[in-house]
C-alpha cells in the first residue's frame, strides 16, 4: 500500500458527478490514470450506501496499492476497512472519527485558512486539505482563498497538505509556483473526455 507521505495526486469519486452505477468504472480509470490516493465522496447518501459502494471501490483500489479514503462516514470507513477517512471542520471531528475507525486508519481534515490548518495539526489530523484555492462548482458555497497562503501553510504545518478547489492542468504551474506539493482534483478529472490522459498530463507536471 502506498504510504500517505508518497501521495501527491489525490482523486475523488464524487457522486455529484458520477452515478453510483458508474463509480467502479470511474475508480478503475482514476487508478489506471495514476492517482496516488482516492476518496469516495457521497454527500447526502446514507452510511449504508457509502459502505456498500466503498466495498466495491476498495476491491479496485486495494489490490492496486492505492489508499481509499471515505468522506464524512467513519462508520462506513470502519465497515469497508478503508485506509483513510476524511472529515470536515466540526470541532473534535478528528478525535471522533479516530475513536470509530481505530489507529489503523488515517484521518484527514478539510481546512480553509492557515489558522484552521495549524489547528487541524494540533488536533491530530494525519493530513489536511487546504482550499478552495479557486471558486468551484464542486463546493459552491465556499469563498475561494486564493494562492497567497500556500507558502505560509507549508512553513507552519508539517503534515501532508493537499491543495484543493478548482485545480486543473491549466492552473497547476501557478499552484506549484505558490508552494504546493500535493493537489486534489475532482471535476477536472471526472468531466474529462479522456480521464486517464488528463491524469497523466497533470501528474507528469506535478512530479517533474
Ligand atoms: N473541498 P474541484 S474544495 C471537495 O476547500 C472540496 O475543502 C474543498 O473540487 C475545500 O476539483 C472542494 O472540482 C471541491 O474544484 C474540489
Amino acid at each position: 500500500m502506498k504510504p500517505l507521505s508518497d501521495c501527491r495526486l489525490y482523486g475523488i469519486v464524487d457522486l455529484g458527478y458520477v452515478k453510483p452505477s458508474d463509480a467502479v468504472a470511474m475508480t478503475v480509470a482514476l487508478v489506471e490514470g495514476g492517482v496516488d490516493i482516492l476518496q469516495l465522496r457521497a454527500k447526502g447518501h446514507s452510511t449504508e450506501t457509502v459502505a456498500a459502494l466503498g466495498e466495491l471501490i476498495h476491491a479496485v483500489t486495494h489490490p492496486a496499492g492505492i489508499p481509499l479514503v471515505i468522506n464524512d462516514h467513519p462508520l462506513a470507513a470502519r465497515k469497508v476497512g478503508s485506509e483513510g477517512v476524511h472529515v470536515g471542520q466540526d470541532d473534535e471531528a478528528v478525535a471522533k472519527a479516530r475513536a470509530i475507525v481505530g489507529d489503523g486508519c488515517f484521518v484527514g481534515k478539510s481546512t480553509h485558512s492557515p489558522e484552521q490548518a495549524a489547528a487541524a495539526q494540533a488536533e491530530g489530523a494525519d493530513y489536511i486539505g487546504f482550499g478552495p484555492l479557486y471558486a468551484t462548482g464542486t463546493k459552491p458555497d465556499y469563498t475561494p482563498i486564493g494562492l497567497h497562503h500556500i507558502a505560509e501553510v507549508h512553513a507552519a504545518v508539517t503534515l501532508p497538505i493537499f491543495c484543493i478547489g478548482g485545480v486543473n492542468s491549466q492552473r497547476l504551474d501557478e499552484i506549484i509556483a505558490a508552494g504546493a506539493r500535493r493537489v486534489v482534483v475532482v471535476s477536472a478529472f471526472l468531466l474529462a473526455q479522456d480521464v486517464r490522459r488528463e491524469i497523466r498530463t497533470l501528474k507528469e507536471r506535478l512530479t517533474a
